[in-house]
């Protein structure tokens, strides 16, 4: 299908009202960029031009744009049941969702708490780590270990366990007492152009026994962590980290909390980066991939334990007091349903480790160009990143950025650090599309 008709212009002043997230608003509104329809691999510009997307949206999109079985399931269920309250009532596509999202989860996560987006996800997984320790009366268990460069939303938790500084600066007096955060693991001196988990790095984890003898065990409930921290620039954990993490937790009595926003549902060629890396975390926090992006929806996946001691904890009456109004909303339920089941039906998990040899090489091939200082890729997650202009950071990754754009390829920068990670269905030749067009961008700006 090829979106022809145009929607109305929006000059300047339709522009104003919307004060747009995460984005540079002057600057866009003075020159914006518009998307205007979508379908399978390819977004179209008001206009009718048509951009290769390489993002899938913003990490979301696994399944390509516009799929007819989600819009279809989401249609119907608007029609049976546009909503039903999620507190002391039940409706049935929440649980089908729960029933079928567990079946595909690592061995041992078999509940799921549903949200409406990754930060909320990272909210939740947070407190329920607080309630489980608390619950099972080692209620002095209350600091949390995130990372540096870590991304876990923009909800007050997780900008504390985050370790992106103008996310913080803004609100520091207000962040969440007792965090710790354990360096990040990007060195380029000893892993640049790294194939795949770069072999230098495991050490970095032995930190986390650093930070226990700091505050002792008995004060800390939990680690997180991104398997790979994706906002931050394709950070791959290297060879064996997170499994040496896995093992001081497990040491500690400390839960480990895989942020799976952006690798969860196929993205490494597995279901989960914890089946890629064959390490089970004891909570898991999605969103994105879990409906297509269609209808918003996050969930937090939970070790049966967990769910036990908590449930259990509690005589009568509600055990959690945490929730939200959306919460396995039937419109995000429906679109999850028919998201799995065409994650199944056309292998698209599989498909992505198939095209993952291609992709790596695809990649790599951009070794060499001007100011290039590093590639990076694992299952179909690519980093490209740029030495930064003297007294300019990001300005040149965001100018290749543009110029990709306007070449037609929709391409993700973070600093100096351009970020790929494509809807599952893309194919050969649209690999090659892809990475010729940023090479060109590459090659083109100063
Ligand atoms: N955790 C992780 C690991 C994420 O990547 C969130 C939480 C928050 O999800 P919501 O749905 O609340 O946005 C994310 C979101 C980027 C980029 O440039 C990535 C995200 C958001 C914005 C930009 O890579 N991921």
């Amino acid at each position: 299908m090829t979106p022809t008709a145009a929607p109305e212009a929006l000059d300047r002043a339709a522009l104003e009202a919307h004060w747009m997230p995460f984005t540079a608003n002057r600057q866009f509104k003075a020159k914006p960029r518009i998307l205007a329809k979508a379908s399978g691999m390819h977004y179209w510009t008001p206009e009718g031009r048509q951009i290769l997307d390489g993002v899938a949206g913003l990490w979301c999109v696994n399944a390509g744009h516009g799929r007819r079985e989600i819009v279809e399931a989401v249609a119907t269920q608007l029609e049976t049941m546009d909503f039903a309250p999620p507190f002391q009532m039940g409706h049935p596509p929440a649980f089908q969702l729960a029933n079928a999202v567990v079946k595909i989860a690592p061995a041992g996560l078999d509940h799921v708490f549903f949200t409406n987006s990754g930060s909320e996800s990272v909210e939740s997984a947070l407190k329920i780590a607080l309630a489980y320790h608390r619950v099972r009366g080692d209620a002095a268990r209350t600091k949390l270990i995130g990372r540096e460069r870590a991304y876990h939303g923009v909800n007050f938790g997780g900008i504390s366990v985050g370790g992106i500084s103008p996310n913080r600066k803004m609100w520091s007096a207000s962040l969440i007492p007792g965090v710790d955060h354990l360096p990040h693991t990007h060195n380029l001196a000893a892993n640049a152009f790294s194939r795949g988990e770069p072999a230098n790095g495991v050490n970095l984890a032995d930190e986390l026994e650093r930070i226990v003898a700091l505050h002792d065990a008995s004060t800390i409930a939990a680690v997180i962590v991104e398997p790979i921290a994706g906002s931050t620039g394709v950070l791959i954990p290297p060879v064996g980290y997170l499994k040496r993490l896995r093992e001081i937790c497990d040491r500690h009595g400390i839960l480990l909390i895989f942020d799976e926003v952006i690798t969860g549902f196929g993205r490494l060629g597995t279901p989960f980066a914890a089946d890629y890396f064959g390490v089970v975390p004891d909570m898991m926090t999605v969103a994105k991939g879990l409906t297509n992006a269609a209808v918003p929806m996050g969930a937090v996946f939970v070790r049966h334990g967990i769910y036990d001691t908590v449930v259990n904890a509690t005589p009568s009456g509600i055990e959690l007091f945490h929730g939200y109004t959306y919460s396995g909303h039937p419109l995000a339920a429906a679109a999850g349903l028919a998201t799995l089941e065409l994650y199944q039906t056309e292998g698209l998990f599989e498909r992505a480790a198939s095209l993952a040899p291609q992709w790596e090489q695809a990649l790599h091939s951009l070794r060499g160009l001007p100011h290039v200082i590093d590639i990076r890729n694992l299952g179909l997650v690519g980093g490209i990143e740029m030495e930064p202009r003297a007294g300019a950071p990001g300005t040149r990754a965001f100018e290749v950025f543009v110029d990709c754009f306007n070449r037609g390829a929709l391409i993700r920068v973070t600093g100096d650090i351009i970020a790929l990670s494509p809807p599952l269905i893309i194919d050969e030749r649209q690999i090659d599309e892809l990475i010729d067009t940023i090479g060109s961008a590459i090659k083109a700006v100063s």
